[in-house]
């Protein structure tokens, strides 16, 4: 029996499989619920609020279900084409979905952020039913964790609320096991061995993009992109890969070489190690800074870069 065969034939009649959106405020903890529900990580997570760019696919198979998790861009108020291009990303992503996953961080009381979210989701679900996830809850202790709950959950309509840490992991089998009974009947799309359906090259760039992000400060955080110049498989336990960062300014890129190279070498220390682990072979990874300038503003640089407004459509 080929793979092909084996997709479509190794689930049982009742066999279910659906699209969850999981959308919520940058920072709420949507990337880190994923890497933790496919107990793999797949998505770029740092402590800086808009983190992810654009969706990404985390897919969960089991006998019974194939569950396709879209992470999304935070849902925020954008003040350039790249903020623009990140919300209309995560927009798109209501569309398909047979469940919205709106995730809310519970760590302090709502706010016009939260508010903004109740109101996309209520313009955007259309009929989709929606569960929240109400998560980081290991920050709050009782009692005033049950009044943040209610004040959250009472954000948006709801068919149901789940207390969880995405951090954790407290609660989070019992939201994917309703989420995996809501889901409809139909087929295994992906293989059974598939985390996600971006490549490695995506993924690698993501974790140097992490690793810029969680050593850095300010505006360069999110003034960096990553291209993969080569990804070469040496041999099946050594992968070559050379990347370049991208910055919008020259005094940028001084701060992520840092005095004597010291920054740039933490960052390609950081990411190798993790992308040793991820990808299970020994890593050469080789990183150069480079100037685009202002290229956030740039539709073409965005383009080029990998941020291209088709992936909108
Ligand atoms: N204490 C605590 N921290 C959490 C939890 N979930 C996520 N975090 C932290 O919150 C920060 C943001 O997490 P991300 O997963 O990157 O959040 P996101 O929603 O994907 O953010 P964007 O991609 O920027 O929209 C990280 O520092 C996480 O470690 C949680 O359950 N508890
Ligand atoms: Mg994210």
């Amino acid at each position: 029996m080929t793979d092909l065969d084996s997709i479509f034939t190794d689930v049982p009649p009742d066999h279910r499989s659906g699209i969850v959106a999981v959308v919520g405020r940058p920072n709420a903890g949507k990337s880190t619920l994923i890497n933790r529900i496919l107990g793999h990580k797949i998505a770029a997570v740092s402590p800086k609020p808009q983190t992810t760019r654009k969706r990404q696919l985390g897919i969960l198979t089991d006998e019974q279900a194939q569950i396709l998790f879209t992470d999304t861009p935070g849902l925020h108020l954008p003040r350039h084409r790249l903020g623009e291009y990140m919300v209309r990303n995560a927009e798109t992503a209501f569309r398909d979905a047979d469940l919205i996953l709106v995730i809310l961080d519970v760590s302090d009381a709502p706010d016009a952020a939260d508010r903004h979210i109740a109101e996309t989701v209520a313009r955007l679900r259309g009929q989709t039913p929606v569960f929240l996830a109400l998560n980081k809850i290991d920050t709050v202790t009782r009692p005033l964790l049950d009044a943040r709950l209610e004040e959250h959950a009472a954000l948006i309509a709801h068919e149901r609320a789940f207390p969880i840490s995405a951090l954790e992991g407290t609660g989070v089998p019992e939201l994917v096991h309703a989420i995996r009974e809501k889901m409809p009947l139909g087929p295994r799309y992906y293989p059974a061995e598939d985390l996600t359906e971006a490549n490695m090259r995506f993924i690698a760039a993501e974790i140097i993009r992490e690793k810029v992000m969680i050593n850095t400060e300010k505006e360069i955080p999110y003034s960096v992109a990553v291209e993969i110049e080569s990804f070469q498989e040496k041999t099946p336990s050594l992968s070559v890969i050379s990347a370049v960062i991208y910055v919008e300014r020259e005094s940028q890129k001084g701060i992520i070489v840092g005095a004597g190279g010291s920054m740039i070498k933490r960052i390609g220390t950081e990411a190798r190690t993790e992308l040793e682990q991820l990808f299970e072979v020994k890593i050469h990874l080789t990183l150069r800074v480079k100037v685009l300038k202002d290229w956030r503003s740039d539709e073409k640089l965005m383009k080029r870069l990998g941020y291209r407004i088709q992936d909108n459509d």
